[in-house]
């Protein structure tokens, strides 16, 4: 079954967002798996966005996401990769839609809330470098029939 990453970032937390967004993952109908308040070191923040150390932005982004702390999450489900992509929204908030986290809650592409991963490869490495393996719980939920045929 595929997993993502999902990272509540610190003006989620901070915006008091951590239920809703949550709410919306289970909602759909995901299965969470991994769950965790932590604030993240700059070894973790510069690890995850490594693909961006070359951006004028990277510095400020790694400053940001220490600045305060995350809500790291694993979630499962059948195409929950590019789903959870669709429930967050484009990069920047304003032409993001309505509906969409990033779209209802965010104004600025420097304060977008949420992370997810991209692909599945991307969701492999994310979940590898922000959970181990004890921390993430395999369990079936009751309604697992009523969600899936
Ligand atoms: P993440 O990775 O946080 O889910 O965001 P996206 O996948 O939607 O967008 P991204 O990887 O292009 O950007 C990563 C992160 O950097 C911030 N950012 C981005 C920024 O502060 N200024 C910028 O110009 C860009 C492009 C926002 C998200």
């Amino acid at each position: 079954m595929e997993r993502t990453f999902i990272m509540i970032k610190p003006d989620g937390v901070q915006r008091n967002l951590v239920g809703e967004v949550i709410r919306r993952f289970e909602t759909k109908g995901f299965k969470l798996v991994g769950l965790k308040l932590l604030s993240v070191s700059k070894e973790l923040a510069a690890k995850h966005y490594d693909v961006h150390k070359e951006r004028p932005f990277f510095a400020g982004l790694v400053q940001f996401i220490t600045s305060s702390p995350v809500v790291a999450m694993v979630w499962e489900g059948d195409g929950v990769v590019a789903s959870a992509r669709n429930l967050i929204g484009a990069t920047n908030p304003l032409t993001s839609p309505p509906g969409t986290i990033r779209g209802d809650f965010g104004v600025s592409i420097g304060r977008n809330l949420i992370h997810g991963s991209d692909a599945i490869e991307t969701a492999q490495h994310e979940i590898a470098l922000w959970f181990t393996p004890e921390e993430l719980v395999s369990w079936e939920p009751t309604i697992t029939p009523w969600v899936y045929e």
